[in-house]
């Protein structure tokens, strides 16, 4: 790994960008996940690298509804893997869910890896090897495990390709999207949709959960159902508006 100076202005983005060729490099992350990583850098550039309102208020309805949830399940995919590992083992902890690996480049060899990685990182009965049930899909996403994505009845798709999330939804269950473009389709379909950066979503979803763990069903039914996606996607995009308007004002005087 290139060592990156503490105080480099943009060491986190930078070390992000670390984790991932490195999961290249132990067979994680596809290597069209590095292209997808850099999509996520330049969105979140345009959002100002920070949790914005909107992405707050969304990682906080995600986490009521997967509190609330009966069959939660967290899927993982080579991005997800090299970047959030513990975090990923920690929420599923809290909220009681199943984490599954699910691929667009699936494979055997990549599957195994990843269950052997996260359970390298403290994960127990990772879902994914069996693929014995299918969505209505062409591509090898479609291949689920009928005990985990299948039957849950709520799913955390971070950084999708988009088509699963219609087919989850139309599956009637209640998808959470996390992903730095407001405009992918996977944002416009998911019911609950986080545009943030996955580092920065799950440490804010974990402190939610934290404080979140122990209020009443009512109280979490009331998060829930006062959140509503279509304001937040709109926020989102103007928050980027605004960030990029205040940035042409001041430009020439200051660089992320
Ligand atoms: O591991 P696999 O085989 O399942 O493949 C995973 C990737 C991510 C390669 C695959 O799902 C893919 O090609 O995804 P897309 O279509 O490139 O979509 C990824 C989305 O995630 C894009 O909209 C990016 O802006 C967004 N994104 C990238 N990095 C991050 C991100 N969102 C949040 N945090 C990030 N760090």
């Amino acid at each position: 790994m290139t060592q990156i100076p503490h105080d480099h202005p943009r060491y986190k983005s930078l070390i992000t960008r670390e984790m991932a060729v490195e999961g290249v490099k132990k067979g994680i992350t596809s290597t069209q996940g590095l292209i997808a990583q850099g999509r996520g850098e330049a969105f979140d550039y345009l959002i100002g690298e920070y949790s914005t309102e909107s992405a707050k208020e969304a990682e906080r309805a995600a986490t009521a509804h997967l509190l609330l949830a009966k069959k939660p399940v967290i899927s993982i995919n080579g991005n997800t893997a090299a970047l959030v590992p513990d975090e990923m083992v920690e929420l599923s902890n809290i909220i009681k869910a199943s984490l599954e690996v699910n691929l667009f480049h699936r494979s055997r060899d990549r599957i195994d890896r990843i269950i052997e990685h996260m359970e390298s990182h403290g994960a127990e009965n990772v879902l994914g090897r069996k693929g014995d049930s299918v969505l209505d899909l062409s591509h090898d996403r479609r291949m689920v495990d009928h005990e985990g994505i299948y039957s849950a009845d709520v799913v955390l798709v971070p950084l999708e390709d988009g088509d699963r999330c219609e087919k989850l939804s139309e599956m009637d269950k209640v998808v959470i999207a996390i992903d730095l473009n407001p405009l992918s389709r996977t944002s416009q379909c998911a019911d609950v949709t986080i545009v943030d950066n996955i580092t920065r979503a799950f440490e804010n979803m974990l402190q939610y959960a934290d404080e979140m763990k122990n209020l009443n069903y009512d109280k979490l039914r009331e998060i829930v159902d006062s959140y509503d996606n279509n304001r937040i996607i709109t926020l989102a995009i103007d928050e980027i508006t605004t960030w990029l308007s205040k940035f042409s004002k001041e430009s020439g005087t200051k660089r992320l």
